[in-house]
């Protein structure tokens, strides 16, 4: 079995989440009759404090309906330059919500009120207007970094002084609760809806779920069910879901500190660049430029070697711990880096 490092959305469902999905309770859920699901929704609202919440199928799915609630056709959103929303999911919200995404650049990816300023529009009836911000937290392709309540409480509270709604891709928002050791809810309060992965680190097989006011919530699932994603006896997914949910993000801690050990590792090798003080979560980012090798080639080489990572551009890697990798999997990886670097020449 290969070391897959390419994403913690790889990781499997557990023993408990497996006997779980074998035994849940369901119903028809387009009829708002699965038990399972509904149970789901209640705990994650009650978890986020927020007065509803859906199951979707995927992240993207989730994000895609919030942006499609939030705006109209013909205005702006404004994400940052590395944003998932606008880099990653097929240009979904120019095709479904018919706006335009306005990328704003930021180190470590993580937005300002002061970077976000300039971006909106001034209210005049000849310019395209701005409909939403996205706040990205972790940060995915930034390296999994981090917003604290402090900074995500500053940029809602000059947005919605501007009139404006605020939508938070938590995909990986445990991750960044778990750094910050707060809670969810807290962390996600001034936030208008809230959108978070139970595949991801959380480790369930399939879905995520959207959070907002019940308003938000009752429109969602209509859009839900417009985009294809009204399912039936959901349950099955919502067990693993439940589990996911409430027994996961304690373990999260070790994902985060293998990732610390990973770059640490990797740092020592001198053809690469990684700074293991900006590893906040589970994400480490290893650019590849001095190696003399494109990533992709590297990655191909890795893989012979029984590790697999993915590229995010020709000079950068992105390597993600989670559940199923351990301690000597991160140890064995980073030798594996070693052993291409020192035996095969570019
Ligand atoms: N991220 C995936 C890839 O699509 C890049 C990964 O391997 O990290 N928001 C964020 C911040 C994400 O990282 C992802 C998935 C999503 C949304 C979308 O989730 P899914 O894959 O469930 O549609």
């Amino acid at each position: 079995m290969p070391i897959d490092l390419r994403s913690d959305t790889v990781t499997k469902p557990t023993a408990e989440m497996r006997a779980a999905m074998a035994a849940a309770e369901v119903g028809d859920d387009v009829y708002l009759e699965d038990p399972t699901v509904n149970r789901l929704q209640e705990r994650a609202a009650a978890i986020f404090q927020k007065e509803a919440a859906l199951f979707v199928p995927s992240g993207t799915m989730g994000n895609q309906i919030a942006v499609r609630l939030h705006t109209s056709p013909g205005q702006e959103v404004i994400t940052e330059e590395r944003g998932h929303i606008y880099n990653y999911e097929m240009a979904a919200m120019a095709a479904i919500s018919g706006v335009l995404a306005r990328p704003v650049y930021a180190p470590d990816g993580i937005l300002t009120w002061d970077a976000i300023r300039p971006a909106i529009r001034p209210k005049i009836y000849y310019r395209a207007q701005t409909g939403l911000v996205t706040l990205e937290n972790t940060h995915n392709m930034a390296g999994g970094t981090v917003y604290t309540r402090d900074q995500i409480e500053d940029i809602c509270k000059y947005i919605h002084a501007a009139g404006l709604p605020v939508h938070m891709d938590g995909a990986r928002i445990f991750n960044a609760a778990t750094t910050l050791g707060i809670d969810v809810a807290t962390l996600c309060r001034p936030c208008d809806s809230v959108m978070f992965c139970l595949s991801k680190g959380l480790a369930a097989p399939v879905g995520s779920m959207l959070l907002g006011s019940a308003g938000f919530i009752e429109r969602a699932r209509s859009v839900r069910k417009m985009l294809g994603g009204g399912m039936r006896q959901v349950g099955i997914l919502a067990a693993a879901g439940l589990i996911a949910l409430e027994k996961m993000p304690a373990r999260l801690c070790e994902d985060h500190e293998n990732a610390r050990t990973l770059a640490e590792l990797l740092a020592q090798i001198s053809s690469l660049d990684v700074d293991p003080s900006k590893v906040r979560t589970n994400i480490v980012i290893v650019g590849t430029a001095r190696t003399g090798f494109d990533s992709s080639k590297l990655a191909c080489l890795l893989k012979d070697r029984g590790v697999l990572v993915s590229t995010v551009d020709a000079i950068t890697l992105r390597l993600l711990t989670h559940l199923d990798v351990n301690r000597k999997d991160i140890l064995d990886s980073a030798g594996a880096f070693e052993d291409v670097l020192k035996t095969v020449k570019p």
